[in-house]
C-alpha cells in the first residue's frame, strides 16, 4: 500500500523545481539550449528527436539526446543507430522522469561537446507535467492514431507546454480523425492565442516550422 503524508506531494514537486533550476543553470553555463520531449506512448517522439537532430547536425549544431524510458534500451539504440549520440536514463518504475534522474544523466555526459540537448521523456500524458526538468522548452506531442479527443482529455500537459505538436498528419484520414478538430481544442484551451504544430516525421513535413519555434 501506497501511504502518502500530507503535504508530501508538495516537498516532492519543491525539491523537483529547485533541482530542475540547477539543471537549467548547469546548461546555460556549458552554453546548452534544451527541449523535453513529453507526449503519449507511440506518438512519434524518438522519431521526431531523430529528424530534428538530423536537420541541426546538418547545419553543425552539436546535439545529444537523453532517451528516458521505464526499462529497456530501445530508443537509445534508435538515437545512436542515427548517428545521434545520446544517453539511456530508465526510471526503473516511474511513468515520467525527475530533474534529479535528469541531473544524474547529465553528470555522464560532457556538456562542453554540445549545443543542444533533447531529453525523451517516458510516454506518458499524464505525470510529465508536473515534473519541469530545467530545460529551455518543453514540448508535447500527440498524433492523429489516439483520436481526436486528447486534448479535451489532458488539459494540464498542454498548458504546462511551450509547444503542441500533433505528429502523423499523413494517415489522419485513414484513421478518421480531422487535425483541424484538434487544432480548435488547443486554441480554445489556449485562449485562442496558440496554435498546435501539425505535422509528419514521415514525410518530412512541418519539422523546419517546429525547429523555428524553439528558436533553433
Ligand atoms: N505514419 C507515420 N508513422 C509515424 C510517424 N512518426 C512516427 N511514426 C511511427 O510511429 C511508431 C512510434 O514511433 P516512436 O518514435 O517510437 O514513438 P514514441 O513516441 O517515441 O514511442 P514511446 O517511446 O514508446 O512512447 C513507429 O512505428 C514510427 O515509425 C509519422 O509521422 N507518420
Ligand atoms: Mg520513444
Amino acid at each position: 500500500m501506497h501511504i502518502v503524508q500530507p503535504g508530501m506531494e508538495l516537498d516532492v514537486l519543491k525539491e523537483n523545481s529547485k533541482i530542475a533550476n540547477a539543471n537549467y543553470r548547469l546548461m546555460k553555463e556549458h552554453g546548452i539550449k534544451s527541449v523535453d520531449f513529453m507526449g503519449s506512448i507511440g506518438a512519434g517522439k524518438t522519431a521526431l528527436i531523430i529528424k530534428l537532430a538530423e536537420k541541426l547536425r546538418s547545419k553543425g549544431v552539436r546535439v545529444c539526446a537523453i532517451a528516458g524510458d521505464v526499462t529497456g534500451a530501445d530508443d537509445y539504440t534508435r538515437f545512436e543507430k542515427s548517428g545521434l549520440e545520446a544517453v539511456n536514463c530508465s526510471t526503473g518504475h516511474e511513468c515520467h522522469l525527475d530533474a534529479n534522474l535528469v541531473s544524474k544523466t547529465l553528470s555522464k555526459i560532457n556538456l562542453d561537446d554540445y549545443d543542444v540537448i533533447f531529453i525523451e521523456n517516458v510516454g506518458n500524458l499524464v505525470c510529465p507535467a508536473d515534473f519541469p526538468l530545467g530545460t529551455d522548452y518543453r514540448v508535447v506531442v500527440i498524433s492523429t492514431t489516439e483520436g481526436d479527443d486528447m486534448v479535451r482529455k489532458h488539459h494540464d500537459i498542454f498548458l504546462h507546454s511551450d509547444i503542441a505538436i500533433l505528429n502523423k498528419i499523413d494517415i489522419a484520414d485513414a484513421v478518421d480523425v480531422d487535425p483541424e478538430v484538434i487544432a480548435g481544442d488547443y486554441r480554445k484551451l489556449t485562449g485562442g492565442i496558440k496554435d498546435i504544430y501539425k505535422c509528419s516525421v514521415k514525410r518530412d513535413q512541418g519539422l523546419d516550422e517546429i525547429l523555428a519555434a524553439m528558436k533553433l
